[in-house]
């Protein structure tokens, strides 16, 4: 331990010898001046430190709030359309909660201050009134559902159909990491199963060879993203449940085992625009898992790039087909499990061990 430690832990145990002295000491006060008079002082005093607190909490958040400000993702431009959106729908939020938050908050400690106990008055005893039991529950439920109801519109367009000319991508969460898959050039993500995940062969998506469509499909080790052009993400999981998290996109959604998801955005700014906006020069757009999945889930955080077409389309080329690398001679393999063919989705069967990729 270094002498600053020693002496905070000296600084501790001092305030609370103080603090436990000062409680003894209003005890013999109390006795020496009698129980009534004590308790008006007493009385006092807490009203007193009631607006202190008032005035001191509201001054910590606000302080708060700039401290961690730059830290937080609220100054930094969404990156997606429907990214705005959710902006939009959480500052109407915060505005909202935030007002309600305030005034009440002034209200119960105002109110604790200045009806304190008093000889001079008696509390009015005021049990219930319909019309502001109404009035209460009311207010609130209109303004949640009008809230939930935006929410649920976005919730379905994001999960909704995609563009036409949107792009496809599939991502595979698995402990701990993400693989990304593309669907060459035949535009059509070849059929999967989950029995077929060998990494050893050089397949950990599952792909079944016997699928043409699964010929030109592409592995890269890399989410690349065009400018401006929509992209729907197809996301699967192989083992537990994984959370794809696009804080840049305002997007998230859960890669769950047996059952993909979908959502589309279009992202609207390349990483060097994104470079500028932030006036940071490593700047990268992140995909990170949302969901707590086990000892290494925070080593699932990915890096995503942004481009424009030309950029997209020079990258993509020199991307190899995970078919010639799982199949070095072009031959279709032969399919390990015998029902292997008509299965088109990974399916998570209880008993049926998964490949988790390293
Ligand atoms: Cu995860």
């Amino acid at each position: 331990m270094t002498w600053t430690e020693y002496f905070v832990i000296i600084i501790v145990v001092l305030i609370f010898i103080v603090v436990f002295q000062i409680a003894k000491a209003s005890e013999y006060v109390s006795v020496l001046k009698g129980e009534k008079k004590a308790f008006q002082q007493n009385n006092r005093i807490n009203a007193f430190l009631m607006l202190v607190f008032l005035v001191v909490g509201l001054g910590a958040a606000w302080w708060c709030n700039k401290l961690l400000y730059k830290k937080t993702l609220l100054w930094v431009p969404s990156a997606s359309d429907h990214g705005e959106h959710i902006d939009t729908m959480m500052w109407i939020t915060l505005a909202i909660t935030g007002f309600v938050f305030i005034i009440t908050q002034i209200l119960l400690f105002w109110f604790a201050f200045r009806y304190q106990s008093s000889e001079k008055r008696k509390a009015f005893y005021y049990p219930h009134n319909n019309k502001l039991e109404l009035l209460w529950t009311a207010v609130p439920a209109i303004t949640l559902t009008v809230l939930v109801s935006f929410g649920l519109y976005y919730w379905y367009r994001i999960t909704g159909e995609a563009p036409k000319e949107a792009m496809e991508v599939e991502v595979t969460g698995h402990q701990f990491g993400w693989e990304y898959r593309y669907p060459g050039k035949d535009g059509v993500l070849g059929r999967q199963n989950y029995k077929l995940i060998d990494p050893a062969k050089n397949n950990p998506l599952g792909q079944d060879w016997k699928d043409a469509a699964n010929q030109d499909d592409l592995h890269p080790s890399e989410l690349h993203l065009v400018v401006n052009k929509p992209v729907k993400l197809i996301i699967r999981s192989q083992d537990v449940i994984h959370d794809v998290g696009l804080p840049h996109f305002r997007l998230k959604m859960d890669a769950v085992p047996g059952v993909p998801t979908t959502m589309w955005f279009t992202p609207k700014y390349t990483t060097e625009e994104m470079k500028q906006k932030t006036s940071n020069e490593n700047f990268v757009y992140e995909i990170s898992c949302d969901q707590m999945c086990g000892a290494g889930h925070y080593s699932m955080r990915g890096v995503i790039v942004v481009e424009t077409q030309a950029e997209y389309d020079k990258w993509i080329s020199t991307q190899k087909p995970q078919y010639l690398t799982a199949n070095p001679g072009g031959e279709v393999a032969a399919a390990p499990v015998a029902n292997a063919t008509g299965a088109a989705e990974t399916v998570a069967a209880p008993g049926n061990k998964l490949v988790a990729v390293q």
